[in-house]
């Protein structure tokens, strides 16, 4: 009997071990089938903006709980405008700090010899300052160090900082018009070579816009393809803006016409039209532009044009600046990727090459990573 109910018991045992064995090893795997899908998320952009690639998902029919409530997509809000290069200083200082501490330790040699003075003129053309400002910078320093008697670090340094800062002048009005006369909406032409960051730089305009209570409209005016419009859909859906767009091979001039008139049937402040990237040097592309401009004016005065340059690029983003000032008159410049070079000096000499201001300047591919321009923090951060 006792034999027999041992058995039993131990018989009992094993099943319920091997049970509770099978049950784990189950829950287990299926944690790790659930984990599994997770892992190529963890790679994806950085970004809080969705991709093109993402927004193509959600163009078929079924959508519907996916799409996020009207009120709910603009969640985050962005940092304020002003004040934002102060912010992203420590970005612009690491990436211009060959160019301050070069002049800063070349200046501190004391009483400077011919070869001495040519090096500094060297380290400005190399932060792509450009000959004619370079050598104007150099005569205005040699004049304003001579002056001085006693050249200690700090006279240099104030000194190099006064001439820095009269170069990018601090004078130039670098708001962003958007004044239109009998309540029409402010417009904005964003142009420039293809990847500069154009689309990017229309969104994060967009972006502060709304943030400050503006009612905006986004023209798609890249017809060459549909990705470019979704793109910039991408970032008006994400701030509470409509997108003007249409069909992939469409007339652009026709879409910026539709979206300013758009614009002003909606009654909004400003409407935001992004172009397809173009090479300066095809002359039907920089003529459709031309249109562009033309067929928009029939709505209303674009109030702002915005050339947008990759600050990368060096001395060729002047040459484009020259073809694109011709065509579209352009009122202000957009510098993007300077935390990706030790070039600063392109602000200088993109503004003495138009004659128009650096209004921003892009600083990183977040979303507040574009700051409103300022001459005495730009040169600030440069002498850090
Ligand atoms: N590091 C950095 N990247 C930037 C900046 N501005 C834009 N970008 C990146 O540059 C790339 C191109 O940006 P887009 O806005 O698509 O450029 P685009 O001029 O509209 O391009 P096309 O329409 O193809 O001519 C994107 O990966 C952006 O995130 C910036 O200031 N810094
Ligand atoms: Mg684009």
């Amino acid at each position: 009997m006792t034999g027999l109910n041992l058995i039993v018991i131990a018989v009992g045992a094993l099943v319920l071990l091997f049970g509770i064995g099978a049950t784990v090893a189950v829950v287990s795997r299926k944690n790790r089938e659930l984990a599994a899908p997770k892992a190529p998320e963890a790679i994806e952009s950085p970004l809080e903006v969705p991709t093109p690639t993402e927004r193509a998902d959600t163009t078929g029919e079924p959508a519907g709980a996916e799409d996020a409530p009207e009120e709910a997509a603009p969640t985050d809000v962005p940092t304020a405008p002003r004040g934002r290069l102060a912010r992203l200083r420590e970005r612009l200082a690491r990436s211009q700090s060959s160019l301050g501490r070069g002049l800063m330790s070349l200046l501190g040699a004391g009483d400077l010899t011919e070869a001495q003075w040519e090096e500094i003129e060297d380290t400005l053309l190399a932060a792509d300052v450009g000959v004619g400002p370079a050598t104007e910078l150099v005569e205005k320093l040699r004049l304003h160090l001579a002056a001085e008697g006693n050249k200690t670090p700090e006279i240099v340094r104030s000194v190099l900082r006064e001439e820095l800062i009269a170069m990018v002048d601090p004078a130039l009005d670098r708001t962003l018009k958007l004044q239109n006369p009998d309540g029409l909406p402010g417009v904005v032409l964003v142009v420039g070579v293809n990847g500069t960051g154009k689309t990017t730089t229309v969104g994060r305009i967009a972006r502060v816009l709304v943030a400050e209570d503006n009612t905006v409209v986004l023209g798609a005016a890249d017809t060459f393809r549909a990705a470019a419009a979704d793109q910039l859909q991408t970032w008006g859906e994400r701030v509470g803006a409509s997108t003007v767009r249409g069909p992939e091979g469409g007339d652009p001039a026709s879409v910026g016409f539709d979206a300013v008139k758009q614009g002003i049937e909606q009654n909004v402040d400003v409407v935001l039209v992004d172009t397809a990237g173009r090479l300066h040097t095809k002359s039907g592309l920089m003529d459709e532009l031309g249109k562009i401009k033309r067929v928009i004016e029939k709505q209303a005065p674009i109030t702002e044009v915005l050339l947008v340059i990759d600050a990368t690029t060096g001395q060729n983003g002047l040459t484009q600046a020259r073809v694109f000032a011709d065509v579209t008159n352009v009122t202000g410049i957009v510098l993007t990727k300077l935390d990706g070079t030790a070039k600063g000096g392109i602000v200088i000499a993109v503004q003495r090459e138009l004659g128009v201001p650096v209004k921003f300047v892009g600083l990183g591919e977040g979303p507040d990573d574009l700051a409103p321009f300022d001459a005495v923090e730009f040169v600030d951060a440069l002498l850090e």
